[in-house]
């Protein structure tokens, strides 16, 4: 399944500036309006292994769960040795089971995150089931840190990238990130980040449920870096209904 994954950083995105997302849509919001409103799953750390579907982060890369004493008890260390390629958390798992994510609701996560390095690259994916053949689209929103900023992406069929936002997320600090995707198969979807609680991806009009479902991925892939380790620490973890739950 891994073996034609496309590589995520086109040579034509490294080091360009983005051009932002055309004002973004009045018409469609990630919708805030669902029968209840709650947390769905705690993936917290201090919770265990179990908060996942999968850990695909083959030796030397590990995960870890150190306790700095800072407050934010056990958080999850996703290292990527100098040199490899990935090491991510796939999916999320509740009650022993991976979770059944389906089309047609909003889904949030929140989470806080810190790296060690300013270019870990991609640390989020929506990323598409199946082979492929069998997606139309691989990952449909993908989040990259480069060069101390994050990057949002809605990447549409045919392999289109639309730079649809982008905030300052330097290097050694905690930040907090809150995603909110609209699950639709056609494209009426839409896409919403937060980054320390200012708004800068706000895009509607997108395609952001594939024909085989998508599940969320976190940690770091594809970011070419040969000198150093690259660590994404995750910390308070969350999935809800929506953004006041996370
Ligand atoms: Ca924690």
């Amino acid at each position: 399944m891994q073996r034609r994954m496309l590589r995520l950083v086109p040579d034509r995105l490294r080091g360009h500036a983005l051009s932002l997302a055309a004002a973004a849509s009045a018409m469609l919001l990630v919708t805030a309006t669902p029968s209840h409103a709650s947390v769905i799953w705690n993936g917290d750390a201090s919770n265990g292994s179990g908060a996942f579907g999968t850990f695909l982060c083959d030796s030397p890369n590990y995960v870890y769960t150190p306790d700095w004493a800072d407050g934010r008890g056990p958080i999850w260390g996703f290292v990527n040795k100098a040199g490899n390629t990935r090491c991510e958390a796939h999916n999320v798992r509740l009650n022993g089971s991976e979770y059944t994510f389906g089309p047609g609701r909003a889904y949030w996560w929140g989470w806080e995150t810190m790296t060690n390095e300013a270019s870990p690259a991609t640390v989020f994916q929506w990323k598409s089931n199946g082979t492929g053949e069998q997606h139309q689209q691989n990952y449909p929103v993908i989040m990259m840190i480069l060069d101390n900023v994050l990057r949002v992406w809605y990447v549409a069929p045919g392999e289109q990238w639309i730079g649809i936002g982008s905030g300052a997320l330097p290097a050694d600090s905690w930040h907090r990130i809150q995603l909110g995707i609209n699950a639709q198969s056609g494209t009426t979807g839409s896409i919403e980040v937060w980054l320390d609680g200012t708004r800068i991806v706000h895009h509607a009009g997108a395609r952001t449920w594939d024909d085989l479902g998508n599940k969320p991925r976190w940690g770091v892939y594809d970011s070419g870096v040969a000198q150093i380790d690259q660590v994404v620490w995750i910390n308070d973890l969350k999935m809800g209904d929506t953004r006041g739950d996370v």
